[in-house]
This record gives structure tokens, C-alpha cells and sequence, in this order.
């Protein structure tokens, strides 16, 4: 076959294609000059016969069907492991748009740059065309898109993440808006070239494009980078959607909570990555009586519903969760969710052809094979299984799901929190005063960073609302928006609580004094006791904080000065930590909402801080 001819874009006589839809995939069948192309239906033939493909390419390694089965594992090319937030660009019309937190390049020069190494990148490939929905098909909640890729593994993560279909190809009509997502892992084949396993290209770029709500991807399959739906969509482009229409998208968990009594609450929380969302989606509450439910563990929607009430759909259906320190002890339910049917991309395995990583166990299997498939030496210094080893399975496998979980009306939220890890600074927990408050607290959330992203491990980031490397326009606006979003539920409703939490405070051996896991539901149920009005607080300019004897401890190893190490904040370090707030909210300029820096130095005035910034005063 010749490699420069385009091949036919019609989509199988079955399927109703929208005249854009079809569009969309001339242009790019012209540009990208793929072998073939492959209109996906989402169907679990389709799903058998790619994993098949994948296994005789050498992408996939089937495991140990009697240990795990259905499941598989794939080692990517060493380089493409994470999300590259410094190739990760928001090509908003000015960079005023996209703010100080986002990697900006004009929008016509981003194309031309990124169609310089496009064009004729799927050569020798097939391109598939993934239709799918964030959401229940049929929730006022959800939107649409097609994803465009050259990557098998890509097409059955997808079939696993979101709801892919060629149905929806009939009611992609011209009412409904699609988000055009396209992706390459940029590494043409030329005639008689031999694939690898992991095919991926140096050069990354993943490019959002807000005005015209477009995706482009080059380089790179792994997760965040190449499942456009989640990160690309389901939060940078859906939150530009969102404050355009009135909504939120959140980077955040979703849970059922149902008290002794009976009563259920549903709560959303926002951590930056890898700071435990999926084991709190998936919590095991230590206190009898208690129940938690999952509804979604990374990506929340949030709309005004008919009754002034906050409503939230997860517009995910699966996990896409970090394998390393997921044990029978830490997230029984994740370990129960992974039985089999799942894909696991650079974890370690074992000799009996099972998955292990760091954590799993105390003690390693000896005999391990590492996430780059060499025997595993214990003394080298390395792990075995990648920092950001992840597994890719379906919210259907969660024997904790709630149900309703996929109800197109959604929730309605009686709670939001926000938290980050901190070794200290950051109290337990702490009630915001009111709505406006708690978007002060959201807008200073900060987190020591972890392997979910390239940079240093450990340092001290702000990541306000968990969103910096998620928001696709200005944070500035992304602030006022939430005290928009604050305003009319006020007018026309009422607002969720909001609240900040900690798991993670350090003692001075450097050891976590709050156990955390099942025992966070201690947390949650003062969280429970203060929307009843069980229970009252203390007034800390910081927020409300649990009064002593409130928080159920009861069977806890915590000594007096672990729980004051845990509730009574320390005044320096957070003078410290509110100039550090105000030196990255600086970066705003005059875009940033007037009310955040007052809050601030409100809170300052009343800790008896002197005030860095002359500006906040
Ligand atoms: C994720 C992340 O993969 O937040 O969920 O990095
Ligand atoms: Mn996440």
C-alpha cells in the first residue's frame, strides 16, 4: 500500500455521522495520512480485538489469568511516565487568558508549530475515531467528544475511562456541542519499519485550544497526556465550558456518606494529584454505624439544579489510579476493584506473572521483573514498579459503588472540602466561615508535590482548588467565578459547607500523627455534626476549628501534644505560610478578585501579623 495515500474517512454504513463529525475526520485523516482508519462503536469486541493486537505488538503482556484475570500489563518508553505540565500549553487568544499559571503560545502559532510535526505523523498507523460522553448520555450535565488517535492503548483506556459509543453519533446532531480531541504519539512508521512497543516521540506538546474547544496532543500515550477526555477536557477545557455556562469543573472526588442514623450526605473533595482522593473515595470508615459510598475519585461536575441545590455528576467511569502505596491495609476496596479485567501500565511483576509495586507488601517478592521488564535488583536503589505506576480499570469493579452513581440528575452536595499534604501549617480540619471564605481557603491550597507530575518530589507548591495544572483559563477569573457560582446559589438556593483538611501533619520523628485512611471518617463526622449543628467550633482567624472533646478520637493512640499538634495552629507558620499565599497570588495582578487579599489580611491583622505585601493591606 502506499503510504501517501488517505485512505477512505467513511464511517461504517451503521453509524448516523453528524456532517462535522465527518469533516473533522477528513482534515485530519489529510493531515496525519494514517495506513487506515477505524470507527470505534465501543463494544467489547472491539476491546477484545485491540487487546489482542496490542498482545502480539508486544504493548500489552497478558498476566496471569488465574491470579488476574483478564488483565494486562504495559511498560511505557521510559520517558513518557507522567504528565508534562511544562509541555502542556493554553492556547487561549491572549496570554492575559491564560494567566500566570499556564503555559501559554498564541493559538495560529501553536498550530503551525505543532502541524510542522503533525503532518503525516500517523503514517504507516491506523487512526481511530472515539466517540464518546462525559457523564450519562442522557444528563443535562454531560458533553460530548471525539477523540482522534494513532494509539490502541489509548483506544481501550478509553473504553475503560469514558463512556465511548457510536451511538452517540445519532444524537451528535447540531444541538449538541463535541469537544475535537486529536492525538498522535507522533512516531510514523516508514515502509518495512518495525513498531516498539511503546511508541512515543521526544518532542511533546499538549496543546488546549479554549476559544474553539480543541485538543491537540503530540508524543506522548501515556495517561493524562493522551486520554484527551479526563485531564485535557473533563477539567481544562470543561472548565473554560463551565464558566462560560455557570458551572463548575472540579478536580475532585465524589462521595456518599450515610450516618447511623441514616441520614446520607454527598461530598466533594479536591486534593492536588496523588494526595489519597481515590483511598477516600474508597474509604473504609473505622467507625461502626458509618458508610461510604463511591461516586468518582478524581473529576466532579457541578451545576445549580432545579431546587437552588449544587448538583454533581462524576463525568468519569473509571479509575485511573497510582498504583505504589495501594495495599490490602491501605484501600482494601481499590485492591478488591483490581481482581482482574484491568490494565496496569508500569508496575513491577512477579514470578507467578502477577502485578507488584511498592507498598503492596512489607517485604518485596524476591524474583521481581521491573516497570521496564529487567529482573529487579533490590540493591540498586531504584523501584520496582514506577512512582506513578497506574492501573486503568472500570468504576463498575468497585464493590463500593454507590448506587445511582451514573443517575443523570446527579447529586446534590451538602459538602465541599478542600485539602492538600502538608507536615504542618494546616490544621486536621477547619470549617470555613462561609462560602466566600471557603474560596480564600480553595484559592491557598497548597501540597507537597509527588510523582504524579515531573519536578521535585517534596517541595511546597500552591495549587489552589487542586486546579493549577487543570484550569484552562486565567486563575484569577477562576477565583471570581467561584464567588459567582457562590452568589447565585445564594439568590436561588443555598450553598454547600466548604471545608480544609490535613492528613498529613508530621511529628518531629517525621512520622504522620493522624492515622488517616478509615479513621478520616472521625473527620468526616464532626464535618456531619457541624451541617446538623451538633456541635460548635472555636473561632480561629484561620477558620472554625473542632473544640477540644468534638472530634471522635476515641481509640486513637494521639497524645495531648499530637492533638495539638494536629488542631491549634502554630501563629508563625501561618503568617509565614499567608506571605507565601500572597506573594503567588501576586502573580494575579489587578485580574485578582479584590475580596481573596482582604480575607488575607484579615486573617493576618487578627493573628497579629505585620503584612509582607503594602498592596493587601
Ligand atoms: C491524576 C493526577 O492522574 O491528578 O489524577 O495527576
Ligand atoms: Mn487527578
Amino acid at each position: 500500500m502506499s503510504i501517501t495515500q488517505s485512505p477512505s474517512t467513511a464511517a461504517p454504513t451503521a453509524f448516523h455521522t453528524p456532517a462535522d463529525v465527518q469533516e473533522f475526520v477528513d482534515l485530519w485523516a489529510d493531515i496525519f495520512q494514517p495506513d487506515t482508519i477505524e470507527w470505534c462503536d465501543g463494544s467489547i469486541a472491539e476491546k477484545d480485538r485491540l487487546i489482542s493486537l496490542m498482545v502480539s505488538q508486544g504493548t500489552l503482556e497478558p498476566l496471569n489469568a488465574e491470579l488476574r484475570p483478564y488483565s494486562f500489563i504495559a511498560r511505557s518508553a521510559p520517558s513518557d511516565v507522567a504528565r508534562v505540565e511544562s509541555r502542556t500549553f493554553i492556547c487561549s487568544t491572549t496570554e492575559s487568558e491564560a494567566g500566570p499559571t499556564n503555559n501559554w503560545v498564541e493559538p495560529g502559532q501553536m498550530k503551525t508549530d505543532m502541524l510542522d510535526v503533525m503532518t503525516g505523523s500517523m503514517r504507516g498507523r491506523t487512526m481511530y475515531v472515539v466517540p464518546f460522553s462525559m457523564g450519562p448520555i442522557d444528563s443535562p450535565l454531560s458533553r460530548f467528544g471525539v477523540q482522534l488517535t494513532d494509539s490502541p492503548y489509548v483506544v481501550v483506556s478509553l473504553h475503560t475511562m469514558v463512556r465511548v459509543s457510536s451511538d452517540l453519533l445519532d444524537i451528535m446532531d447540531s444541538h449538541h456541542t463535541w469537544v475535537r480531541c486529536v492525538h498522535t504519539v507522533g512516531a510514523p512508521l516508514e515502509e518495512g519499519q518495525a513498531d516498539v512497543a511503546w511508541p512515543a516521540n521526544d518532542t511533546k506538546y499538549i496543546s488546549h485550544f479554549p476559544d474553539t474547544k480543541e485538543i491537540w496532543s503530540f508524543g506522548s500515550a501515556y495517561g493524562g497526556n493522551a486520554l484527551l477526555p479526563k485531564k485535557a477536557f473533563a477539567l481544562r477545557i470543561a472548565s473554560v465550558m463551565a464558566k462560560e455556562e455557570g458551572w463548575l469543573a472540579e478536580h475532585m472526588l465524589l462521595v456518599r456518606v450515610t450516618s447511623p442514623e441514616g441520614k446520607v450526605y454527598h461530598l466533594a473533595a479536591a486534593f492536588p494529584s496523588a494526595c489519597g482522593k481515590t483511598n477516600f473515595a474508597m474509604m473504609q470508615p473505622s467507625l461502626p454505624g458509618w458508610k461510604v459510598e463511591t461516586l468518582g475519585d478524581d473529576i466532579t461536575w457541578l451545576a445549580a439544579g432545579p431546587r437552588g441545590e449544587l448538583r454533581a455528576i462524576n463525568p468519569e467511569a473509571g479509575f485511573f489510579g497510582v498504583a505504589p502505596g495501594t495495599s490490602r491495609k491501605t484501600n482494601p476496596i481499590a485492591m478488591d476493584t483490581l481482581w482482574g479485567n484491568t490494565i496496569f501500565t508500569n508496575v513491577a511483576t512477579t514470578s507467578e506473572g502477577d502485578v507488584w509495586w511498592e507498598g503492596m507488601s512489607k517485604t518485596a517478592p524476591s524474583d521481581l521483573t521491573d516497570w521496564q521488564g529487567n529482573a529487579y535488583d533490590p540493591s540498586s536503589g531504584t523501584t520496582a514498579a514506577h512512582p506513578n505506576a497506574r492501573f486503568t480499570v472500570g468504576i463498575h469493579q468497585c464493590p463500593t459503588l454507590g448506587e445511582g452513581w451514573d443517575d443523570p440528575e446527579g447529586v446534590a452536595i451538602d459538602a465541599i472540602i478542600f485539602g492538600g499534604r502538608r507536615s504542618d501549617t494546616v490544621p486536621l480540619v477547619m470549617e470555613a466561615r462561609d462560602w466566600n471564605h471557603g474560596v480564600f481557603l480553595g484559592s491557598t491550597i497548597a501540597s507537597e508535590q509527588t510523582a504524579a507530575a515531573e519536578g521535585p518530589v517534596g517541595k511546597v507548591r500552591r495549587d489552589p482548588f487542586a486546579m493549577v495544572p487543570f484550569c484552562g483559563y486565567n486563575m484569577a477569573d477562576y477565583f471570581q467565578h467561584w464567588f459567582d457560582v457562590g452568589s447565585d446559589l445564594r439568590e436561588n438556593g443555598h450553598t454547600p459547607r466548604i471545608f480544609q483538611v490535613n492528613w498529613f501533619s508530621k511529628n518531629s520523628d517525621g512520622q504522620f500523627i493522624w492515622p488517616g485512611f478509615g479513621d478520616n471518617i472521625r473527620v468526616v463526622k464532626w464535618m456531619v455534626d457541624r451541617i446538623e449543628g451538633n456541635t460548635g467550633a472555636t473561632h480561629h482567624p484561620m477558620g472554625l476549628l473542632p473544640q477540644r472533646g468534638s472530634l471522635d478520637i476515641e481509640g486513637l493512640d494521639l497524645t495531648d501534644s499530637d492533638l495539638s499538634a494536629l488542631l491549634d495552629p502554630n501563629t508563625e507558620r501561618v503568617l509565614d505560610d499567608l506571605d507565601d499565599a500572597e506573594e503567588f497570588l501576586s502573580k494575579f495582578g489587578q485580574k485578582l478578585p479584590p475580596a481573596l487579599l482582604t480575607e488575607l489580611q484579615r486573617i493576618r491583622n487578627e493573628l497579629g501579623g505585620a503584612g509582607g505585601n503594602q498592596a493587601a493591606a
